[in-house]
């Protein structure tokens, strides 16, 4: 049997959450500084580190059966994959920016301007259903510094927490793109290949919902326990058992971290007492 090839990016804002994910769904391998491939001890996979901007070619080309980009780099190579599962880390936009002094009118301001950005395709598509003519210059690493050097007037960046452009002096105007990490997979996957990768998402959905669940124990009088379980109703239904302390019981559930606090605000006006919430590492429902 071949083994699934894994494409990760070696070292940038991927690899953390990259590596974290497989070892949270048990898959074990090496990882070092100087490694090019490692092979997983107890999975049948050989994970390839690479450049984030190699992966959609490897991927489409079948180098690699699946790996994990972002969708920002995704999109603007174009390459022919199919997405199979968004992963909900290094969530970033791409957004365009101008001098902070600028009196920004709106979109029309680029026309005629020049706008300094690594993702011409994304910049290109976006200017043309505006409407807009600028001049794209391509450059491929620090792209804020370009108004400061008289380069371009604009610039079209990846921002997160908006620090850098902040630091450089400018100020975001439109975003025109959101993106996350995805697991991307190749179009021509064998039968063999797409048994592993089904094996490999199921194990990532069991990690992802985990994430945003979290098991609720408490305890309440018997008259209360019909108000308490209608806002945690569990994944068949919650479990009650009988306290020791006669007209008491002990609810155990599970309950979606976002509509966590209201529902405990809830339990608690119906009399809900010794709350305990604790995180769930696996939930297969
Ligand atoms: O060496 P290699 O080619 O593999 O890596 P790289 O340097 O091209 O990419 P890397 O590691 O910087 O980013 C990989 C992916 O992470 C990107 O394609 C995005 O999908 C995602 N991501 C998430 C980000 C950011 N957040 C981010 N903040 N990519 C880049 N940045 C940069 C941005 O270019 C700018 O310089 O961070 C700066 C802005 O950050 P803030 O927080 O100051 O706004
Ligand atoms: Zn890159």
């Amino acid at each position: 049997m071949s083994n699934l090839k894994i494409a990760i990016q070696k070292s940038g804002r991927l690899s953390d959450d990259s590596i974290k994910l497989f070892k949270e769904c048990g898959i074990k391998f090496e990882v070092g500084k100087s490694k090019l491939k490692s092979t997983s001890r107890n999975f049948p996979a050989d994970f390839l580190f690479l450049r984030d901007d190699d992966i959609p070619g490897y991927v489409e080309d079948g180098v690699a059966d699946v790996g994990i980009v972002g969708e920002n780099v995704l999109v603007e190579y174009g390459k022919d994959v199919d997405t199979a599962k968004a992963l909900g880390f290094s969530k970033c936009r791409l957004s365009l920016a101008v001098p902070r002094e600028v009196d920004y009118p709106g979109i029309e301001y680029f026309e005629g301007k020049s706008i300094a950005t690594s993702y011409p395709n994304l910049l290109k598509k976006y200017l043309d259903k505006k409407g807009v003519n600028a001049q794209i210059h391509i450059i491929s690493g620090s792209v804020e510094i370009a108004p400061g050097i008289g380069l371009a007037e604009g610039v079209c960046d990846i921002v997160s927490t908006g620090g850098t452009l902040l630091s450089n002096g400018l100020k975001e105007v439109e975003e025109i793109f959101q993106s996350e990490a995805l697991m991307i997979s190749n179009k021509g996957l064998s039968d063999e290949k797409r048994v592993l990768l089904e094996s490999l998402l199921f194990r990532i959905n069991a990690v992802q919902k985990a994430q945003s669940h979290k098991y609720v124990l408490l305890n309440a009088p018997n008259a209360k326990i019909d108000d308490i379980i209608r806002v945690m109703p569990g994944m068949r239904s919650p479990t009650i058992t009988p306290l020791k302390q006669e007209g008491w019981s002990s609810i155990h559930s599970v309950l979606k971290e976002s509509d966590f606090w209201e529902n405990i605000e809830t339990m608690r006006e119906a009399g809900a007492e010794g709350i305990l919430v604790i995180p769930i590492e696996k939930m297969i429902s």
